[in-house]
């Protein structure tokens, strides 16, 4: 449970407040569902803003006692070559492509409550239509120490938060066109990877990438502790989630490119936001991926398993965000993975894509 930050609507029908009830999504009550648009190629084949992988074999998981249980065993892994965004979608290019196709993100949509609990124990009660409405998980940070085994104390259910009001209606993302886009789901980020003529990253891409061509490195820099030096990352220092001392010069979100990057020339590998991948997230996959020759060019699991939230399918993600520390996921190291419902948008999980 602790790792499990984020998992979409299910959330506030279990555990989370509505601090904004009586508020309205200002882009309406639209039903249109992502597959009822018609996304085409841009037609843009260049490789402008990615970075060439050179594809090789390494040890895949684990690398230090921070590790979690799914990070093991490490095992042997190839991936052919690749390329990957040099950065974390942002805004600006999340904006071409919604102008280009009139798409319409997942926390723009009111949510479908038949499907919805296909998610959630049987005999689980509707929730009241007031929380039926678009909306998004807005990370809201409470002034006092919590128990960090209950992540409701600061997520929150905004109706109106979505990509271009990432905390709610009264927010929006004027000039911060270099900041990597976010409350936008793997549905969302999928349609947009069809747009560019890419995909996501599978996580055997993501970490090889994230390992910069080092080997059994915990960080994209090396093994030197992100608190230790100069900022590395952009991440949470202090104490979670009610002091943040800012250190790394960034309270929430920083724009892209604001710390160095990996061998491969890669920025926030680690931190700033979580990054979705193509797999199905598994606790138990790596037991099956281990094989005495390795493993080629894995693509995760047939389906998902999360032994905290059974019901829930989710998608993995990687890399930590702007709200990771080592009290609470140490999501910055390149082997810690998390688990998200693809229908989940939140304040700290974006994306970047690659193209083969
Ligand atoms: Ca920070
Ligand atoms: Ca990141």
């Amino acid at each position: 449970m602790l790792l499990s930050a984020t998992c979409g609507i299910i959330f506030i029908i279990a555990a989370c407040s509505n601090n904004n009830q009586n508020k309205t999504s200002e882009e309406g009550d639209t039903a249109v569902k992502a597959s009822e648009i018609d996304i085409q190629f841009n037609g843009d084949t260049s490789s402008t803003g990615m970075v060439y992988i050179p594809g090789g074999t390494f040890m895949m998981g684990a690398d230090n006692d921070q590790a979690s249980e799914d990070e093991y065993p490490k095992h042997k892994v190839t991936v052919s070559p690749f390329w990957i965004d040099e950065h974390e979608v942002t805004n600006a290019q999340f904006a071409a492509f919604v102008e280009a196709t009139g798409y319409i993100t997942t926390a723009e949509r009111k949510p479908d409550w038949e499907e919805i609990k296909k998610q959630l124990p049987p005999g689980t009660p509707k929730p009241d239509d007031s929380k039926l409405v678009p909306a998004s998980l807005v990370f809201t940070p409470p002034s006092e120490a919590v128990d960090l085994n209950n992540y409701a104390q600061w997520w929150a259910w905004v109706p109106g938060a979505n990509w271009k009001h990432p905390e709610g209606p009264d927010s929006d993302i004027k000039g911060k066109d270099n900041y990597p886009v976010i409350q936008v789901s793997w549905d969302d980020a999928m349609a947009y990877c069809k747009w560019a003529g890419k995909d996501l990253p599978t996580e055997a891409e993501w970490e090889f990438a994230a390992r910069g061509g080092l080997t059994n490195n915990i960080y994209p820099w090396g093994n030197e502790h992100i608190s230790k030096g100069k900022p590395k990352a952009n991440s949470w220092e202090g104490h979670f989630p009610n002091v943040n001392t800012k250190k790394d010069g960034f309270e929430g979100l920083a724009p892209v490119k604001s710390f160095a990057p990996n061998g491969y020339g890669l920025y926030d590998m680690a931190g700033n936001v979580w990054e979705w991948c193509s797999d199905w997230y598994r606790n138990d996959y790596y037991q099956t991926a281990n094989q005495p020759n390795g493993i080629n060019n894995p693509k995760g699991p047939a389906d998902s398993h999360d032994p905290d939230e059974p019901y829930i399918a989710k998608k993995v993600s990687r890399g930590g965000s702007f709200m990771c520390n080592d009290s609470y996921c140490s999501g910055y190291r390149v082997a810690r993975r998390m688990k998200t419902s693809p229908d989940s948008g939140t304040s700290n999980l974006g994306f970047r894509c690659v193209r083969r």
